[in-house]
């Protein structure tokens, strides 16, 4: 008879099979990525997400800026547009507001996001509007050969930043809660299979969905910070440097220091923006006044 013990190791979920063919442009490759580069695992778990809604491709548009990160939509067969760096938000706000039944979402990186897009960042956050703003965090701007980030770590090497950066960086999902965003997460290209979930979770919640998404360049930030490999990276960054919210509930202060909290961290209903507009526009009698008439 098997004895049953309390430590007995749950067993590893196997990854399902899954189809990418219906979901790649295949024309478009070869991609750009680096290898070892975070950007690729977290479109992988974009496209299972997706697929799990049962919606057909043309459901979606995927909005980027310019980056790494913002080379996603290029790859994939959705509606897609890629364009200026910093003003992803803006142009999918402009494409939410006139097809509403679209579920946009916009992959970014943290120097598109919240350096250049900043502003528009706070703002999107703030009206609600019902988008998924994927912003892959790799502490720095891979694109353009490593400057610092707002996200980058202090002490972290970067091209603009030789002897250690002194600036202290942002929390994305505190500043997306405190600006108004409904839907606030964190995961990580080495949790795989929980981002894969959350992502789901994001594109099922209506408003604004913000997910941190720690992943890895180990072109730039990799070798200026001495890390052994793009695996000694993802093992120290995203596994070792982040705690789910689940096991936190039970961990001392002390182990939680300098960790980032991952998993679903804030979410709420509140009134979206295009629904809210719909009803402005009956009220208006179908008019849209414009304040100079
Ligand atoms: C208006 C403007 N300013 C600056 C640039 C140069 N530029 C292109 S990508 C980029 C940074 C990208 O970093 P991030 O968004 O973090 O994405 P990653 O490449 O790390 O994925 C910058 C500064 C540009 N293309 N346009
Ligand atoms: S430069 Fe960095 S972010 Fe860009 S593809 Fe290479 S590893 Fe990825």
């Amino acid at each position: 008879m098997e004895t049953v013990t309390a430590t007995k190791k749950k067993k590893k979920e196997k990854p399902v099979p899954f189809d990418y063919s219906n979901y790649i442009r295949k024309g478009k490759l070869p991609h750009i990525w680096c290898p070892g580069c975070g950007h690729g695992i977290v479109l992988k778990c974009m496209l299972r997400a997706i697929a799990e809604t049962g919606r057909p491709n043309d459901d979606f548009a995927l909005v980027s800026g310019i980056g790494c990160s913002s080379r996603t939509p290029g790859y994939v067969n959705f509606n897609t547009l890629h364009t200026l760096h910093g003003r992803a938000l803006a142009f999918a706000t402009g494409l939410k507001m006139a097809k509403p039944n679209l579920k946009v979402i916009v992959t970014t990186g943290d120097g598109d996001a919240l350096a250049i897009g900043g502003n528009h960042f706070i703002h999107t956050c703030r009206r609600n509007l019902d988008i998924v703003i994927m912003v892959y965090n790799n502490f720095i701007y891979g694109m353009t050969s490593g400057q610092f980030s707002p996200t980058t770590l202090p002490g972290m090497i970067a091209t603009t930043s030789r002897y250690g950066n002194i600036d202290p960086p942002f929390d994305v999902c505190k500043m997306a809660e405190a600006a108004g965003a409904t839907f606030v997460a964190r995961g990580t290209a080495y949790h795989y299979g929980e981002l894969e979930k959350i992502l789901h979770e994001a594109i099922m919640h209506k408003g604004t969905a913000v997910i941190d998404i720690i992943d890895s360049c180990p072109t730039y930030y990799g070798r200026f910070n001495k890390f052994k490999s793009p695996a000694d990276m993802m093992e120290k960054i995203e596994k070792e440097g982040t705690v789910s919210v689940k096991q936190a509930d039970s961990l001392p202060p002390e182990k939680l220091e300098g960790k980032l909290l991952r998993g679903v961290l804030h979410k709420k209903e509140r009134p979206e923006y295009t629904e809210g507009y719909a009803k402005l526009i009956e009220k208006a009698g179908g008019k849209i006044v414009s304040s100079r008439q």
